[in-house]
């Protein structure tokens, strides 16, 4: 398999080289992003022996409880990226507002947006979590960066990525030429190449969601799972499978390894928030990944990589994976929406 056992250092280089559209900058960038990760692949496993359990005692700007972890990540991330000669400024999801780096140098030429520790609430149980990254290009000739810069819809993204720290550690990105993923050999401290150009298959059985939501469902979303539960003796003909981890990167990670449909839809729970996942750190990101793996990433109604952000904490639905299986789930949404217009 092409470049199967590379490391990722060797991959990016040739990445440069091959003239693939990956800028040298960018290829440093990752190189500075999969550094912090092996450090938070490290202090994850740490587990319980060095006191990184546990909540901080405070909330970030989501009103959600920051867990140790939470706060020790995000730090790292500011910290390494915020050294880094090719970053002009950082949004993450435990910040109100941006980040920039400090004025004295030479701007960089890219914005970094992430989720620095996804899926936290799952961390004192010993459950995968994972960093969410996406890459954006920088404003040329800006004098001072603001929000407004990072608003920027999910086809802008010069780079997407995920690291998930589970049995073993991964890095899975793309830079717009499909999907690779790569696995931390913790004896050497490298990213080695193992999932070179990964697909998701067009159709599925396996389906994700929180079930604990249904009665705050849209009618097409309660459509769609309804004919999911129903089977082989439904409307479907086929019998589906269900799966809920509750941390993104690894619900994403298993659809890009084996296909399915992952949904965080639309709910009633609170009108002014269309559905838990923000926009700008999670659902751009891993919408690039998935449709560059030839899946299909929607809100129901637009592609995700579509939207216009007018917020860095924006929510929107999200419903990605096989795209056959999303195309269904978005039949219904605008049927639905065609009915109601009419
Ligand atoms: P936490 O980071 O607060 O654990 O949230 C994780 C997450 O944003 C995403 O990774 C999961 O898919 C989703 O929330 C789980 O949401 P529920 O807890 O409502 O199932």
């Amino acid at each position: 398999m092409r470049n199967q056992g590379k490391s990722l250092t060797q991959f990016l280089n040739e990445g440069v080289r091959q003239g693939l559209g990956l800028e040298a900058d960018l290829a440093v960038l990752i190189g500075e992003i999969a550094a912090v990760c092996k450090s938070l692949s490290y202090a994850t496993r740490a587990g319980g022996l060095e006191g990184v359990l546990g909540t901080a005692g405070t909330e970030n700007v989501q009103g959600e409880t920051q867990q140790k972890l939470d706060v020790f990540a995000n730090e790292a991330m500011l910290d390494s990226l915020g050294a880094s000669e090719h970053v002009a400024g950082m949004a993450s999801e435990e910040l109100t507002d941006i980040h920039p780096v400090s004025a004295g140098r030479s701007r960089g030429r890219y914005l970094v947006v992430f989720d620095p520790l996804d899926g936290s609430s799952n961390i004192d149980v010993n459950v995968s979590v994972g960093t969410i990254f996406s890459v954006l290009p920088a404003p040329a000739g800006v004098s001072e960066l603001a929000a407004q810069h990072f608003l920027q819809p999910g086809r802008e993204q010069v780079c997407a990525g995920y690291a998930l720290y589970g049995p073993s550690t991964m890095l899975v990105l793309t830079t717009g030429n499909g999907v690779d993923g790569f696995t931390l050999d913790p004896r050497v401290g490298e990213f080695i190449l193992t999932h070179p150009q990964r697909r998701i298959p067009a159709d599925t059985r396996e389906f994700a969601i929180n079930m604990s939501n249904q009665r705050f469902w849209e009618p097409p979303m309660q459509r769609y799972i309804q004919e999911c539960l129903e089977g082989s003796s439904g409307p479907r003909g086929k019998d589906f499978n269900m799966r809920w981890v509750a941390s993104m990167v690894a619900e994403i990670h298993r659809v890009l390894i084996r296909g399915g449909i992952f949904m965080y839809p639309y709910d009633s729970r609170e009108p002014k928030r269309p559905g838990r996942l923000r926009l700008m750190y999670e659902a751009s990101p891993m919408a690039m990944l998935v449709e560059q793996a030839g899946g299909s990433a929607s809100t129901g109604y637009k592609q995700i990589l579509d939207v216009q952000p007018d917020d860095l904490h924006q929510r929107v639905p999200v419903i990605l994976g096989s795209r056959n299986e999303v195309t269904q789930v978005t039949s219904y949404h605008t049927q639905t929406a065609a009915d109601a217009a009419n």
